[in-house]
């Protein structure tokens, strides 16, 4: 699979000389916010790493090839195209490769092509999960068997309440992924810091979290870890009102009979219109403090 990876010259460098790098996802770029918004962020996303003393790995699909670490202008051109980039997660790398195309890579698409890469931290806002309903739609995020098959670690701000949360820490337990919160025992909730449901295990520093990951990957378990960094105070949002516009986004994503793909992307669309931009404030924020917790601990890792 090696011949379908390219890494950029900053990512090839900074891991043939054993420097912490951390990957970042891209359908959050096309599909996960606003143009230019989207692009803005992506690149205060990547400073942000550099200036914790790691190296940016922004992932895609472009031309059919697996990108790891990806210039100003590709940023640029995926931004702009947005919801008109193909969204790939596993399914989709088959026929997207095979046929030289662009993909966005999500949770699931960008923990493959990191394990490839040979990059064990990465950052995001949110995962994909168990869907509200699931027991009849059968909605299930591809993000949930990836982490429950490929060591990678994720940092992200827990699950939107989108989803169903109870349902997805049932589904991350059967698959054997250890659900970590930082500075907290209970999951975040993407916008809020709380949720009402516990995580597996409280964790308060990088050095920790750097050395249950190597214990999980030394034992040979395989499979990831999901780590869930609450958004900062300052930025983290009133529940009842952006709980009131996640019902309200799942009520119109039922009667538009919205399925597939094309749910968690409406969704994020929706609930974005609905609170007038607010709740993209404090999306970026979260981005940035995961960004900076995954670098924190990419260099614990690279410590040994
Ligand atoms: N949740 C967010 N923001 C996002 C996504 C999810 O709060 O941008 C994106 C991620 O790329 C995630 C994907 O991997 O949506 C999940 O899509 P699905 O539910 O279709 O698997
Ligand atoms: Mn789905």
């Amino acid at each position: 699979m090696k011949e379908y990876l390219e890494l950029s010259p900053a990512v090839k460098a900074a891991m043939m000389a054993g420097e912490p790098v951390v990957a970042l996802e891209s359908t959050i770029i096309s599909h996960g916010m606003p143009y230019p918004q989207n692009v803005e962020t992506a690149l205060r996303v990547e400073e942000a790493i550099r200036e914790s003393g790691a190296v940016p790995a922004t992932i895609a699909i472009i031309g059919g090839r697996l990108k790891a670490g990806l210039t100003a202008d590709e940023i640029e051109y995926l931004g702009k195209k947005g919801p008109a980039v193909t969204k790939a997660s596993r399914r989709d790398l088959p026929v997207l490769v095979a046929r030289g195309a662009d993909g966005a890579t999500t949770v699931a698409t960008t923990m493959i092509i990191a394990h490839l890469a040979g990059i064990r931290v990465f950052a995001t806002g949110g995962i994909g999960g168990v869907h509200r309903g699931a027991e009849t739609t059968m909605d299930i995020s591809a993000d949930l068997e990836e982490l429950g098959r490929t060591p990678v670690m994720v940092v992200c701000a827990g699950a939107k309440a989108i989803l169903d949360l109870g349902l997805t820490l049932e589904y991350l337990e059967t698959k054997g992924v250890p659900v970590i919160g930082f500075g907290t025992e209970e999951l975040p909730a993407f916008y809020t810091r709380t949720s009402g449901f516990k995580v597996d295990y409280r964790i308060d520093t990088p050095e920790e979290l750097a050395a249950a990951f190597r214990a999980q990957q030394e034992m040979g378990l395989g499979g990831g870890m999901l780590v869930t960094n609450p958004i900062p105070e300052e930025y983290s949002m009133d529940p009842a009102r952006i709980n009131a516009a996640i019902d309200q986004a799942v009520a119109d994503s039922r009667r538009l009979g919205i399925h597939g793909k094309e749910v968690t992307p409406y969704l994020l669309a929706r609930v974005k219109e609905l609170t007038g931009g607010d709740s993209l404030d404090a999306n970026i924020q979260l981005v940035l403090n995961n960004a900076r917790l995954a670098a924190r601990t990419a260099k614990e890792l690279f410590l040994r």
